[in-house]
């Protein structure tokens, strides 16, 4: 009787380890969990380079075409002035495969490409700043 009740005790105890595991990587996703199921084959960085915010400046992701193999990491950097965001597709196409939050001067993305294929991508402040992404 005693031993079963201990058991019980033991699966309670298992429980609470999966959960607090489970809320864990919720909460912190660029954690060891993620560090471990995916590590980039290659890193490469785009910059949002100074005054992109501006419709005449002719380029607004330094640089806007870049190619990469599968599972290859691509890092935004937002070097300018104002707040941009980095979202696949284009503008108002709904069908988004990433999504950064607002990033402010000096913010990063990061983001894995686990597929081949062309992937556009655009700031949705500034809908004219558009970039692509050749997975290979
Ligand atoms: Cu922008």
């Amino acid at each position: 009787m005693k031993v079963y009740k201990y058991r019980i005790h033991f699966f309670y105890f298992v429980c609470f380890l999966c959960l607090v595991c489970f809320v864990f990587n919720i909460m912190f996703p660029n954690t060891f969990f993620h560090y471990i199921k995916s590590q980039p084959v290659e890193r490469k960085e785009i910059k949002i380079v100074i005054n992109a915010h501006n419709p005449t400046n002719n380029i607004y992701f330094d640089p806007s075409i870049e190619s990469i193999p599968k599972n290859g990491e691509i890092t935004w950097i937002n070097e300018d002035s104002s707040f941009h965001t980095v979202v696949s597709g284009s503008y108002g196409s709904g069908l988004y495969n990433f999504s950064s939050p607002l990033l402010m001067t000096g913010d990063k993305f990061s983001w894995i490409f686990d597929k081949n294929g062309t992937f556009n991508y655009f700031c949705t402040l500034h809908p004219f700043m558009k970039g692509t992404i050749k997975v290979t």
